[in-house]
């Protein structure tokens, strides 16, 4: 039964046709290049769907999460690589959205409804996982503030015209001594190094940027300062389903790699070996779920529940599932599939597991959720009584 809306089965018929067009032609070349798909962006201006997370009073196509996800699972199908382009400037774009003010928002939004991108600077050599562990500073000025640091794996941090970046305003108070700024390109003292040479997501842009005295005004500051934190974990909570959007897309394309390979080599009927059958019937429920598990996680969400715990659950199984489906399809396929494009959606699965929250953090998340709640079965309920045995 198709649950979707009309209007959803619209969109996601148009970003089907547009990743057929735009996307699927391209992306074993650009693979294969790992230059960026600047063309990508031309083709997608006329549709405005890097502003499809923007609220409509700002001109944007305000496209419920749902709706954004079934449009992310379309590009994601097409290539993970350009797909992530689009799912890391709805990311920064999300901070904005929790804690801008208008003026703000207007700032950020206006470029991306003008085919710009945005990138999001939390990452730093000494922060991964750790994100109090960030050496970056923002010293309070008359002016403004004087950013000084640097940050690191910084997905369209080359092309982005703006950014959030992240930096201790309180240095001495770990976690809570973070803040979250906007910065716009061509700041002076903000460069961009050197692009990462990447396994997978080879079209991405991926960078290290050199924040050397940057002097924002004191408007660039997101919230107050010491919100950073709150403001990079929600932003975290309502991005990573965007990543695990992209990994269902990519498992359902490896699956049907492998069946169109397994038509090919088994012409007619009936299909041989069951072990084969039923490796292919685990790809398809292990999709479906991850799929669905994700659109609970935005059902909460638009339902203005609580979702931290499902958007961490999501991300994590969702790209699991999406390194397994096309490792299992190399597999079946053989020495076909490890010089097909499953290769190319093995090597784009690696890193979705690893970045926008590893899965262990994943993990971590999830576990903190189960242990904070309260006991249901006390042991001593459990187990039956003697007397109750007895009857
Ligand atoms: N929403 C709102 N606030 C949150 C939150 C969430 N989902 N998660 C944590 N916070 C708040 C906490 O409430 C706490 O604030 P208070 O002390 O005022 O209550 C503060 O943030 C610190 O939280 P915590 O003590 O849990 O921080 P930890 O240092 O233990 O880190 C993890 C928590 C590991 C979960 C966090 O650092 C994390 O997600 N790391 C991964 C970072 C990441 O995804 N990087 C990817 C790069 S960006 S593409």
């Amino acid at each position: 039964m198709n649950i979707l809306t009309q209007e959803q089965t619209e969109i996601q018929k148009a970003a089907k046709d547009f990743t057929a067009q735009h996307i699927i032609p391209k992306a074993a070349e650009y693979d294969k290049s790992g230059a960026f798909h600047a063309f990508l962006l031309e083709a997608a201006k006329p549709s405005k769907i890097f502003g499809m997370a923007i609220p409509k009073s700002f001109g944007g196509l305000e496209y419920s999460p749902l709706t954004q996800a079934l449009v992310l699972e379309e590009w994601g199908y097409g290539c993970c690589g350009m797909a992530t382009t689009l799912a890391a400037s709805i990311l920064s774009m999300e901070s904005v959205m929790l804690a801008g003010t208008d003026a703000q928002k207007k700032q950020f939004y206006t470029p991306m409804l003008n085919g710009k991108i945005g990138a999001f600077g939390l990452t730093e050599p000494s922060a991964g996982s750790d994100v109090g562990g960030g050496k970056t500073t923002a010293v309070k000025t008359a002016e403004g503030y004087t950013i000084h640091g640097s940050k690191c794996w910084i997905t369209n941090g080359g092309i982005a015209e703006v950014f959030i970046i992240f930096a201790q305003t309180d240095p001495k108070a770990g976690v809570k001594g973070i803040s979250a700024f906007i910065m716009e390109r061509g700041t002076p003292g903000f460069t961009v190094g050197q692009e990462e040479d990447k396994l997978g997501l080879r079209s991405s842009n991926t960078v290290f940027l050199g924040l050397h005295d940057v002097k924002i005004p004191a408007s660039a500051l997101l919230g107050k300062e010491g919100d950073g934190m709150k403001i990079a974990m929600q932003t975290l909570d309502l991005a990573r389903p965007a990543i695990g959007a992209l990994a269902v897309g990519l498992a359902q394309r490896a699956l049907d790699e492998c069946v169109a390979h397994m038509h090919e080599r088994f012409p007619g009927k009936p299909f041989p070996g069951q072990a084969l059958q039923f490796k292919l019937a685990d790809m398809r429920i292990q999709i479906e779920a991850a799929r669905q598990v994700l659109h609970h996680m935005m059902a909460l969400r638009e339902a203005g529940k609580p979702f931290s715990e499902e958007s961490a659950m999501s991300k994590t199984y969702a790209t699991d599932v999406a390194m397994n489906v096309a490792a299992t399809a190399m597999r079946l396929m053989g020495s076909a599939g490890y010089t097909s494009n499953v290769g190319k959606l093995m090597r784009d699965a690696k890193v979705m597991q690893i970045y926008e929250g590893t899965n262990q953090i994943q993990r971590l998340v999830v576990a903190r959720a189960v242990l904070a709640r309260p006991k249901v079965i006390a042991p001593k309920d459990a187990a039956p009584t003697e007397k109750a045995m007895a009857k």
